[in-house]
Parts: structure tokens; C-alpha cells; sequence
């Protein structure tokens, strides 16, 4: 990411913004000890900077916009232990904004235009009330004692629209997560065995990714065998691989701080049984025909009808119910959710579709009962005239897994 990146962003955000509003977005602040450093996706998004504690800030006034930049002073005997500081001039080229000051000055700065500031757009999340205060609000404490009259709002409401349509960059960052975790979801087909543990497929999985500079997970991983796939967000992964077991994977790599978020199944005997093909297939033909209805001005709250419709007849066909109103025993999330920096990205569940959108495709059927878990997830981007599905390429048609399984067992 650099500045040709970010500076049309930000200049979008000022668009969007009114007179006499500002934004302050706050970096995530230093992992204590030696943790990694993961940064806050609206400060990235807006900056391209890795650096933690830091502040961008976005005046707007009646006929003009002000960029600053605060960030942490280098000291000496810290830089020791932690490598040299980013410079006020290394930060003004990569980030294009051209007003860089030092992280203790920022409240001096923001005391001198607080007076003509009516509201203020900021991260500042939303813990739920016995949670602690998010960082941006504690930083922000000073502001709601002094000038109450300040609205302090969720900078999730203004940029949610100009995050939610990905630019060529983005979607080319996107395609390569998608490609380097489907290459690792090719390899644990290729390799996966009866006796193996979740985490040694798992590990399979990462070492793929990583050897493509994958330098970490979008999400905790889903690695589950049998009865595991059963449970929709379980990431134990420390089951033993059964010979009968389909083996659900719901992983994906973030690459440059954009997620893939894909799912697939596989027999771990080389074919699946008649009644998994029967399961298997269903929510195949459904996710199938629910891709097919994406396209500008359609509603996620249309597909999410759909695909009731769908997983009704399909689960009365397989013998799971017999009233409709019963399919929640077996499918009981949505059909999907923006993605992009986040996995959850921004973007409403009644929001409606337009170019530019990239959204999950993840029905499923769970069948504890059976020890038994069938989803089926793709990565769609939403175009003029219609989509593309930019995880095609990786084999979720029964005879490509079974011929991949069935090669790798010989
Ligand atoms: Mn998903």
C-alpha cells in the first residue's frame, strides 16, 4: 500500500464528511512484549502505515481539507530492542499526507480546533457495555468532558460505502489471498490421511500460504473431522482425522491485510458415501444457484430468502424435516458477509448489492446426528453485469476431489 493507494480514500472519507467535522482514527496501540503487531483496518486502510500508536486526523471545513498525522517519537534505547522508528519524512511518502507531527502533541493540536468542531467521526468500535472502553474511546475521554457539545460517532457509518467497493488493487490483493489458500486447501487434499490430527492438516495449510508471503491467518482456522464440522465456528482442531470422516475447511489467508474466507469438504476415504454425496450435493446445487442470482441492486436480505427456499426443499428432500419452519435444526446461519481487511467487512446485512462488493457464498448443512458437516464457501465479487467468483479455481466438484483424494491415497 502507498500513497497512490491511500490518498484517493482519503479524499473520498472528506466527501463524505460535512463542514466542520473531523476524523480521528487511531492506529492500534504497541502489543506489550513480543507479541506480533497486527494494525486497526480503518487507520491502514486510510494510511497504509504498520505503525502502532498512531493518529490520523481529517479536518474538513467550509471550503477546505487538513491531513495530520501524529506518530511515536524514536527513542534511542527502545529502538535497541525494537528496530529504528518510522520518520516523520518516511511517513509523509508512504502515506502522502503531508502534515506529520510527534504522537505529544496531539492533544495541544486537537485543543486548538475542538472550538469549531461539531461532531467527530472516529474507530471507537462497539464493546458491549460490561466490556472495557475500546482505545480510541479513552483517548477521546478528554474531548466528551470538555466540549460535550462534540457528537462523537462510529467511523464505521460514514466509510462503510467507500469500503465496501473494492478498488482493481484491492481485488488483486484479494485474488491473491484466495489463490494462495486455495493452493494450501489442494495440498491437505492432496495429503490429508485417516489417523492424522485437524493441526497437522492445518499446519499443511499454513506452510502453503506462508511460503507465498501469507504472513497470517484472516481468521482462526476451521479444520474439523466428523462430528466437528458440525460446529459452526470450532477451532479446537485437535481431533483425530477418522477413515469414514469428511473433513470440513473454513480458512483463509490475509494477504496485504485483505482476508479470503473459503470453505470446502472432502471424503477422507478417497470417495464420499452415498448419503454424503446426497448432503453434498444439495448444498452444491444451492450455493450454485445462489451465486447466480448476484448482481447489482439485488439485497442480501433476497438471498438470504432464497437460499431458505433452497434449504427447505433440500432438507425435506433428504429426510432431515418435514415442516419447513424446522430448517434452522440444520442450517442455521446466513448465507454470507462482505469481506475484504476485514473478514466480516463492513457492509450492512440489509445492505444491496453493487459493483465492486466482494461477498461470501456459504450455505451448509449439519447433521450432528450423522457426524456429518457440509459447507460449501466462495468468494464472489459483484460486477457491472453481474459476478465473478474468485475462487473458482479451487476443486469443490465431487469427481475433482474424489480424483484429487484418490491420487494422493495411492
Ligand atoms: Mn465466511
Amino acid at each position: 500500500m502507498n500513497a497512490d493507494i491511500t490518498t484517493p480514500r482519503r479524499e473520498k472519507l472528506a466527501m463524505a464528511m460535512e463542514a466542520n467535522q473531523l476524523a480521528i482514527v487511531f492506529a492500534k496501540m504497541e502489543q506489550e512484549g513480543i507479541e506480533k503487531y497486527t494494525q486497526d483496518n480503518h487507520f491502514l486502510y486510510l494510511t497504509g502505515l504498520y505503525l502502532p500508536d498512531a493518529v490520523f486526523c481529517l479536518l474538513k471545513t467550509k471550503d477546505k481539507t487538513f491531513e495530520y498525522l501524529f506518530i511515536q517519537r524514536g527513542i534511542p534505547e527502545k529502538e535497541v530492542w525494537d528496530g529504528k522508528k518510522m520518520t516523520k519524512e518516511e511517513a509523509r511518502q508512504l502515506s502522502g499526507i503531508q502534515s506529520v507531527s510527534y504522537l505529544d502533541e496531539f492533544y495541544a493540536a486537537l485543543s486548538g480546533v475542538c472550538p469549531m468542531v461539531k461532531s467527530i467521526w472516529s474507530n471507537i468500535g462497539s464493546p458491549a457495555l460490561n466490556r472495557p472502553l475500546s482505545y480510541a474511546m479513552y483517548m477521546l475521554q478528554p474531548i466528551r468532558n470538555i466540549y460535550s457539545n462534540i457528537d462523537i460517532e462510529n467511523l464505521n457509518n460514514i466509510i462503510r460505502p467507500i469500503r465496501s467497493v473494492k478498488s482493481d488493487w484491492e481485488i488483486e490483493q484479494m485474488q491473491k489471498a484466495i489463490d494462495f489458500t486455495g493452493l494450501g486447501i489442494t495440498e491437505v487434499m492432496k495429503q490429508a490421511k485417516a489417523g492424522m490430527m485437524e493441526y497437522e492438516l492445518e499446519a499443511i495449510l499454513y506452510y502453503q500460504m506462508q511460503k507465498n508471503g501469507v504472513q497470517n491467518w484472516g481468521f482462526a482456522p476451521i479444520v474439523a473431522s466428523g462430528v466437528n464440522a458440525t460446529t459452526l465456528h470450532y477451532k479446537l482442531n485437535n481431533c483425530q482425522v477418522g477413515t469414514d470422516d469428511i473433513v470440513l475447511m473454513d480458512v483463509g489467508a490475509s494477504y496485504s491485510n485483505y482476508s479470503a474466507d473459503i470453505t470446502r469438504c472432502f471424503p477422507v476415504s478417497g470417495k464420499f458415501s452415498p448419503r454424503q454425496k446426497q448432503v453434498y450435493e444439495e448444498v452444491l446445487a444451492i450455493q450454485k444457484a445462489v451465486i447466480g442470482l448476484i448482481k447489482p441492486g439485488i439485497g442480501l436480505a433476497f438471498l438470504n430468502e432464497k437460499t431458505v427456499e433452497l434449504m427447505q426443499a433440500a432438507l425435506i428432500r433428504l429426510g432431515l424435516i418435514e415442516n419447513k419452519e424446522d430448517y434452522k435444526r440444520y442450517y442455521m446461519h446466513s448465507i454470507g458477509h462482505h469481506l475484504g481487511m476485514d473478514t466480516h467487512d463492513l457492509g450492512a446485512r440489509d445492505s444491496v448489492l453493487e459493483t465492486g462488493n466482494v461477498i461470501t457464498v456459504e450455505p451448509g448443512i449439519y447433521i450432528p446426528e450423522e457426524s456429518l458437516g457440509i459447507r460449501i464457501e466462495d468468494d464472489v465479487l459483484v460486477t457491472e453485469s453481474g459476478n465473478i467468483n474468485l475462487s473458482i479455481g479451487i476443486p469443490k466438484e465431487i469427481n475433482e476431489i474424489e480424483q484429487i483424494r484418490q491420487a494422493a491415497l495411492l
